[in-house]
């Protein structure tokens, strides 16, 4: 039985002067480094998108971002373009601790799909290989840090917990974007399923 950190999307794009830049997503950088230092097993997830990925705003000619749109797989959020694969904005913020990472888990490369989640993309269904990583190391239990805390953190933790880990998400280690109400909504989410947000 053991428990690993999970630090999701803690790329420069995320942080204040990148493409989607959450609010004080860097701040929380010095904090995950310190537990990171005390976690016995770190896994880091990127996004990391193709240029030109169905996620992106620009891919749908007259589309705002964050707008909405429906795909085959259900409602999509229309992003700026971020995280493009070998760009700036993908790479982690130059103050995280990557070193300290057993694996770092890419999501968000399949063109036609976006991938919130560490465990699934956006269909529910196609895996990314984190579940039978963590099963295969013998990892019961997950701490989940990093941003965005309504998307990315939220999509992974819920996953998580339908998984059967158990589950943790330290909200002073995430910065949400709160799209319509969507902070709110994924801590009561959370909640919902389980994760134990503190
Ligand atoms: C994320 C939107 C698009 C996240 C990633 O890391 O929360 N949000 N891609
Ligand atoms: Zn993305």
């Amino acid at each position: 039985m053991a428990n690993a950190l999970l630090v999701i999307d803690m790329q420069n794009d995320f942080c204040p002067g990148g493409a989607l830049a959450v609010a004080e997503g860097d701040r929380i950088v010095p904090g995950i480094n310190a537990l990171m230092a005390t976690s016995d097993i770190v896994i880091l997830t990127q996004d990391w998108h193709p240029a030109g990925h169905s996620s992106f705003a620009s891919s749908h000619p007259g589309a705002e971002p964050m707008s909405l749109v429906q795909m085959p797989y259900g409602p999509q959020v229309l992003w700026p373009d971020h995280c493009i694969q070998g760009s700036i904005g993908a790479a982690f913020h130059p103050d995280l601790a990557q070193d300290r990472a057993d694996l770092i888990l890419r999501k968000g490369y399949n063109p036609a799909i976006d991938s919130y989640s560490a465990f699934f993309e956006n269909d529910h269904s196609t895996p990314t290989g984190l579940e039978g990583y963590l099963h295969s190391r013998g990892i019961t239990g997950l701490t989940l840090v990093g941003l965005a805390t309504d998307f990315c953190v939220n999509y992974s933790a819920v996953d998580a917990a339908r998984l059967g880990f158990k589950v943790e998400v330290r909200t002073d280690l995430c910065r949400g974007i709160d799209l319509d109400g969507s902070l709110a909504a994924s801590l009561a989410g959370m909640a919902e399923v389980g994760v134990d947000v503190r």
